[in-house]
């Protein structure tokens, strides 16, 4: 058994409440189809498919009625996960599933005393508020719902935490932002790695800073992927095309650093929607980059420049 070895538990979110284009339910099935639990049990460990959450009350509609009855559920299995000490990997689904997710770790959080870091890998700033969102899809808000931003009565199951503290944020990917968002996220000073950041200095040396950031703070390292992350041509299986995203290589040496960290507990894979993939590529390269957060590496070394971050 490796010594990174960890207990994994894998909970399919197949929400898609939170966006106009059908398909991202599609998401947990095609995520298994392509291997997820034969990879990640390959590598040495122990993961368990809790199967897909049930929403917890009517979840019809794209309202926010129907994104609470998700969050709810999803938190309530993502903090027992970690509670059982696993690492809880969200399956979607759209990204208005991190509502759950991100609930759920603060939950957990919020009981252990700890503090809780969000790297938000996306095209989007997912910051809109109902007020500011030109589209009304609630999987372009949730970050600004768990920052405490008004206008979402009713989302998460009282008693509600405190707020993600913005600068606990880190939006990394960045290249779509609407006004209304953009204001409010450099009013929060949310934390910012743009395509423009990344084109000048790669994606090492701010990514380095984060996770420095996370580990002097002795902080829970949640890590949401939005597939539009990547470039539509490595990943054509999505919703919401944005070209000029990350190649396959920065995903990976992303996927690879995060590893070598040793910080991450808890993750969510979203937006695939297989509905619109080619021959099931984009569910397979998201396979490939979670492997390699979960520790696949070409040799049985860590990197000779970033020296591990130890765990706690
Ligand atoms: N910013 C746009 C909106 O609010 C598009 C949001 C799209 N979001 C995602 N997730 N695909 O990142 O409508
Ligand atoms: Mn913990
Ligand atoms: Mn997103
Ligand atoms: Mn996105």
């Amino acid at each position: 058994r490796r010594d990174d070895a960890r207990r994994i538990a894998l909970i399919g979110a197949p929400i898609e409440v939170g966006t106009s284009e059908p398909g991202a339910l599609m998401g947990p099935a095609a995520l298994r189809t392509a291997g997820l639990v034969r990879t990640l049990s390959d590598l040495g460990h122990a993961i368990v498919d809790h199967g897909d959450v049930v929403p917890d009350g009517p979840a019809d509609g794209r309202g926010l009625a129907a994104v609470a009855a998700w969050t709810r559920a999803l938190s309530r299995a993502v903090e027992a996960a970690l509670g059982a000490g696993s690492v809880p990997l969200a399956a979607g689904g759209d990204h208005s599933l991190s509502l759950g997710s991100v609930d759920g770790a603060m939950r957990h959080c919020a009981r252990e005393g700890r503090p809780l870091f969000v790297l938000w890998l996306d095209a989007h700033a997912d910051f809109n508020t109902p007020e500011t969102s030109p589209s009304g899809n609630v999987h372009g808000m949730p970050l600004a719902a768990l920052c405490g931003e008004p206008g979402f009565p009713d989302l998460f199951a009282e008693p509600v935490p405190a707020p993600l503290p913005p600068a606990n944020v880190h939006l990394f990917g960045l290249r779509s932002i609407d006004a209304g968002e953009r204001a409010l996220v450099t009013a929060r000073r949310v934390g910012v790695t743009d395509m423009r950041t990344i084109d000048e200095f790669g994606v090492v040396a701010p990514l380095r800073r984060v996770l420095d950031r996370v580990a002097r703070d002795g902080a829970h390292l949640h890590v949401s992927l939005d597939i539009d992350f990547l470039d539509p041509s490595i990943a054509p299986g999505v919703g919401t095309t944005v070209p000029g995203g990350a190649t396959f290589r920065e995903a990976h040496l992303i996927m690879e650093m995060l590893h070598d960290s040793g910080l991450v507990r808890s993750l969510d894979v979203v937006e695939l929607n297989p509905f619109l993939d080619v021959r099931g590529r984009s569910a397979r390269v998201l396979v490939e980059l979670v492997a390699s957060l979960f520790g696949r590496r070409i040799l049985d070394r860590a990197s000779p420049v970033i020296e591990a971050v130890s765990p706690d």
